[in-house]
């Protein structure tokens, strides 16, 4: 199988507070999966895309646990390096509603030490879509430089590169993080950036011309997702606002890459941009809906059944 989307990037065990307040109070925790471009691939599965994930991960229980999730999901691993001696990486997720609810436990993590010589060219080659983002980039020079080397091979054999900020700013510098990210969006073909990442890396708060100045450096599409406003859908001249659909958030963790995985499989099935954007907000919203990452990810049908109850409520 060569799966149409890959995605490059780390996987992290989610241990996601069961009572509310500060970590040093937290006595419950429900575990679970995370790590944005892993998130990302399984939403493409569950979404009834096909994928494969490109990561490191450590010979360790946690490690396991990753390849027993994407087994039974249907992505496809053969280039998830598994290293003996390394760990999976961990994070925290608090009941807050910034992104100060993560506490990362993942410096020199497996994924990590992925580089260069890890980038797997024919399977990129071969791909319709390659995703990745700022935290693939982030978590240590060497993975930076296979993102853009991967992006490289994507772009040189015609594979779309869809890219998602997602700034992080305990992971890196600002400076460092805004010269990065602008460069590769600049790579990229569509660009999912939020508002927050959006503040992180340009001095501009208004949404239209964010998104009108991200996608002169290239993006065929910019799509910034306002939250509950729904999303600004960025292509060619024109600028469109797709609205946000009202759920019940209960961990909105991961609803940013489920959003992209939904983009993206939408835009390979031939519809438009702003159809994609529709979708994908429905599918966002569900993933919204429920506790940690991956766990309320929702299928296809689920979310066409919540797109045709919106719209003939
Ligand atoms: O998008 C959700 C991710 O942020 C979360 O799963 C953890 O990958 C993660 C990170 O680095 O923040």
């Amino acid at each position: 199988m060569k799966p149409d989307i890959v995605a490059l990037g780390e996987p992290l065990l989610e241990l996601n507070a069961v009572e509310g307040g500060l970590l040093r109070s937290v006595r419950r925790y429900e575990v679970g999966w995370g790590g944005d471009t892993s998130n990302f691939a399984v939403a493409v599965a569950r979404l009834g895309g096909s994928v494969g994930y490109i990561s490191r991960i450590g010979d360790d229980e946690f490690g396991k646990s990753f390849l027993q999730l994407w087994d039974q999901e249907g992505v496809d691993t053969r280039h998830v390096i598994v290293e003996e001696n390394a760990y999976t990486g961990i994070y925290f997720v608090s009941r807050v509603s910034d992104l100060s609810r993560f506490t990362y436990y993942r410096e020199s993590s497996a994924s990590s030490r992925i580089s260069p010589s890890d980038v797997p060219e024919t399977y990129i080659k071969e791909a319709k879509l390659l995703h990745t983002s700022g935290i693939s980039q982030a978590i240590s020079p060497s993975a930076c430089d296979a993102v853009f080397d991967a992006i490289e091979v994507a772009r040189q054999s015609g594979t779309l590169v869809c890219y998602d900020p997602n700034v992080r700013l305990q992971l890196w510098g600002q400076s460092r993080a805004r010269a990065v990210v602008l460069e590769t969006i600049g790579l990229a073909d569509f660009v999912l950036p939020s508002l927050e990442d959006a503040a992180a890396i340009l001095n501009i708060e208004d949404p239209a011309r964010i998104v009108e100045k991200l996608l002169a450096s290239g993006p065929r599409a910019v799509v910034l997702k306002l939250g509950e406003n729904g999303v600004l859908v960025g292509f060619g001249d024109d600028i469109e606002h797709v609205q946000g659909l009202q759920v019940d958030v209960v961990d909105t963790t991961g609803a940013g890459d489920t959003f992209a995985a939904a983009f993206t499989l939408s835009y390979l099935e031939g519809n438009e941009f702003t159809q994609c954007a529709r979708f994908a907000n429905a599918a966002a919203a569900l993933a919204s809906r429920g506790k940690g990452a991956v766990t309320p990810i929702p299928d296809r049908e689920s979310v066409e059944q919540f797109i045709q109850a919106v719209e003939q409520p």
